[in-house]
């Protein structure tokens, strides 16, 4: 059989990582013939909850499964990891304000990013799921200079996911009749869903909704952006089996690539393409094989989205330099 891989997940007491761990253990991920060891980080008073969590996924008695170990500290967590999926963050509290938010992740991500730095596979893969994860990201890569800095990315699966539903039903099909969707930019209320690159069994997907930009602009993009909150205003409890599905999805297309003649939508570092320079985890088009992504070129962005996408884009830098005066990166 395979060798495993060595799979570290943090904050795996969590809402997401009750659903991920076990899709994960039962191969959706990595393929139903991938072993993986599981190393599980979360904060100490946590733990003993952890130890609930893998008590359950022994239960499984998952075939795929070698090897569990948990603890608190990030440099034996991420010890000869091959892929690292961090989920764990410090949420918005009443009364914070976004820069004790970023302040406070900052020592989380700074920390993690130097452990992946210092103690991680050579092949390393790095996926934030946790928010602000555009940002989180840029501070982990910032923190791990021996890392190829394209290693680090940031979740905006979820956002494309729930792109790709809206669209269906205002269509009138099957969510697989929909391809080639597109998150641009932050994953926040910023982030802009791109329907007019989008297609509908092959064709373009602002035809098959009839050309109805009212309902682009005023149910459409804030649906998608907004989603999060109506969630947890439905569910009283956010988003967590979906985040989990997206966080999934992102890596297995990362690692084992995106179908043919589809792309998907992932953060990355920018490149320059678009005109979006360098220096930020921005949402794109990508195409991906073999744990490398390629940004999606030459697609035409109308003015209606160009907007949109700077807008987004100015939003992470904002961030950006709001890490930096604080001395994250
Ligand atoms: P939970 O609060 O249920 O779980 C988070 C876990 O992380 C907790 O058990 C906590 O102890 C742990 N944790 C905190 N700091 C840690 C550290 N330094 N090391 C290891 N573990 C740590 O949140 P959950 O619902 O699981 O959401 C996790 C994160 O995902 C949140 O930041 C959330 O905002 C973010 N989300 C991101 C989404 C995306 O699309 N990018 C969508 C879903 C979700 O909102």
């Amino acid at each position: 059989s395979k060798p495993p891989v060595t799979v570290a997940v943090t904050g795996a007491a969590g809402a997401i990582c009750y659903s991920l761990l076990f899709r994960i253990a039962a191969g959706d991920m990595l393929g139903a013939d991938q072993p993986v060891r599981l190393k599980l980080l979360e904060i100490t008073p946590a733990l003993q909850a952890l130890e609930g969590v893998v008590m359950e996924l022994d239960d499984c008695a998952f075939d795929l499964v070698e090897s569990i170990d948990i603890g608190d500290d990030p440099n034996a967590i991420f010890d000869g990891a091959n892929l690292a999926l961090l989920v764990g963050a410090r949420p918005r509290t009443k009364g914070m304000e976004r820069g004790d938010l970023l302040e406070a992740n900052g020592a989380i991500f700074t920390a993690q990013g130097k452990a992946l730095n210092d103690h991680a596979a050579d092949d390393i893969r790095v996926l934030v799921t946790g928010n602000p994860a555009n940002t989180n990201a840029l501070i982990a890569q910032r923190n791990a200079p021996d890392i190829p800095a394209e290693r680090f990315n940031a979740l905006t699966r979820l956002d494309h996911n729930r792109a790709i539903a809206q669209v269906a039903n205002k269509a009138g099909v099957p969510v697989s009749a929909v391809t080639n969707m597109t998150i641009w930019g932050n994953h926040s209320a910023t982030q802009y869903p791109d329907i007019f690159n989008a297609k509908v069994n092959g064709e373009p997907a602002f035809d098959a909704i009839g050309k109805d930009l009212e309902w682009v602009e005023s149910y459409f993009l804030p649906t998608v952006q907004k989603r999060g909150a109506a969630i947890i205003e439905a569910r009283g409890a956010s988003s967590a089996a979906s985040a989990a599905n997206a966080t999934l999805e992102h890596a297995r297309d990362w690692l084992l690539g995106t179908p043919g003649g589809n792309w998907t939508s992932a953060a990355i570092p920018t490149t320059g393409a678009y005109g979006i320079e360098p220096g930020v985890i921005s949402s794109f088009p990508v195409t991906e094989a073999g744990g490398e992504a390629s940004i999606v070129e030459g697609l035409e962005i109308n003015e209606f989205s160009r907007a949109r996408i700077d807008a987004s884009v100015a939003e992470l830098r904002e961030e950006a330099e709001a890490v930096k005066q604080l001395g994250l990166i």
